[in-house]
């Protein structure tokens, strides 16, 4: 069993869906000031490890938008929950280049191990107006092929999603015990 330390209910059930053996723990830790997911990551499997001692894995994600230079990026979560998708979409109004990336780190630690990360990404498109019930966070605004993931199930989501790449990297080295 692996401990999933995350407040993010989404998150945990899309990543429970690839991988059986995860538990959500929602304790927290400081998701320090830093330029890169990874950088984020190594700080907060650090203080997890020092809470838990245990196997565990965090995940830190970001929206990173072409036509922003990559905001909101390592901001994502606190961008979100200041202007929102809203705030996002005022931003680029009138903007015709809405290419976008969503990157995801999962740093999985276990006690007296380094860290490893797997990653994962996906393309795709800021839209015009927020669309659909599904999902979480920026999924309304973030289009694949004309969808946005809030109009996808969790299923569809899960076949693309950055999400989904860095969780079956992670069940993949799993599956091989490790190495
Ligand atoms: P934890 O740190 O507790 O795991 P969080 O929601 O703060 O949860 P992040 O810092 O990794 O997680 O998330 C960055 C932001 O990007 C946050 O506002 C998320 O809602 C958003 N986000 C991450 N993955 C997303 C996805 O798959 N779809 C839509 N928004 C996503």
């Amino acid at each position: 069993m692996i401990y999933f330390v995350t407040g993010n209910k989404g998150k945990f059930v899309e990543a429970r869906a690839i991988i059986d053996d995860l538990e959500q723990r929602n304790i927290g830790y400081t998701e320090v000031q830093a330029d890169s997911l990874e950088e984020v990551a190594t700080f907060g499997i650090a203080e997890v490890m020092r809470k838990l001692a245990s196997p565990a894995i965090i995940e830190d994600a970001g929206l990173f938008i072409d036509h922003l230079q990559g905001f909101p990026g390592v901001y994502s979560a606190y961008v979100f929950d200041t202007i929102g998708n809203q705030g996002i979409l005022k931003l680029m109004a009138g903007v015709e280049n809405r290419r976008a990336v969503f990157r995801s780190v999962v740093c999985y630690g276990e006690p007296g191990m380094e860290p490893r990360f797997f990653r994962g990404e996906m393309e795709g498109r800021i839209g015009y107006a927020p669309r659909g019930e599904g999902g979480f966070g920026y999924d309304p605004i973030f289009e694949v092929e004309e969808r946005t993931l809030g109009e996808m199930s969790l299923e569809e989501k899960n076949r693309i999603s950055h999400r989904a790449r860095s969780m079956m990297a992670l069940k993949e080295w799993l599956d091989l015990g490790r190495p």
